[in-house]
């Protein structure tokens, strides 16, 4: 019985440790204050091509999407984490996009599902380029701050994949 006794303390203390630790697949790792997996590509692509680029790093990845300011905050200081990076690069497609080139935007985790934005984190003078900025980036002022623009889908940017915890 003693024996039973410890097993249970050890799977409850396991169960601890995991629940308070976001466990991500190969290619993804955490962030700091929120429950994602995510992969910074350095490698500048096309807003289509970097999506693909997410689905063979896992099937279960898509560029992230950014649902609430929780998500946005650890991203963002994420990014400025990040050394070695010039403002002018600092700049990461999302998954956000409009296939009518304007609001209202959506995150796309595939060619079958996306969810609407609800939170927002665009610059104030942002979105800007309606009829033909269709994708959504993080954008690096020169100032140092980290918000949201529209850009166009065609321009070739660094970006961030997200695992699909199913959360
Ligand atoms: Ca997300
Ligand atoms: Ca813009």
């Amino acid at each position: 019985m003693i024996w039973k006794g410890v097993v249970l303390l050890a799977l409850m203390a396991l169960s601890a440790y995991c629940s308070a630790q976001t466990v991500c697949p190969a290619n993804f790792a955490p962030v700091s204050g929120y429950h994602g997996c995510y992969a910074i590509v350095t490698s500048k692509k096309t807003w289509a091509d970097a999506q693909s680029n997410c689905k063979t790093l896992h099937a279960k990845a898509h560029l992230a999407a950014i649902i609430s300011k929780e998500e946005d905050t650890a991203i963002v200081n994420h990014l400025k984490s990040i050394p070695g990076v010039t403002t002018e690069d600092r700049r990461y497609f999302t998954s956000g996009q409009s296939a009518t080139l304007a609001p209202p935007y959506s995150w796309k985790l595939n060619d079958q599902q996306s969810i609407p934005f609800c939170y927002q984190g665009f610059f104030p003078t942002e979105p800007n380029g309606i009829g033909k900025e269709g994708c959504i980036e993080y954008y690096t002022a020169d100032n140092g701050d980290i918000k949201w623009n529209d850009i166009a889908c065609s321009t070739a940017r660094q970006s961030i994949c997200e695992y699909d915890l199913g959360i």
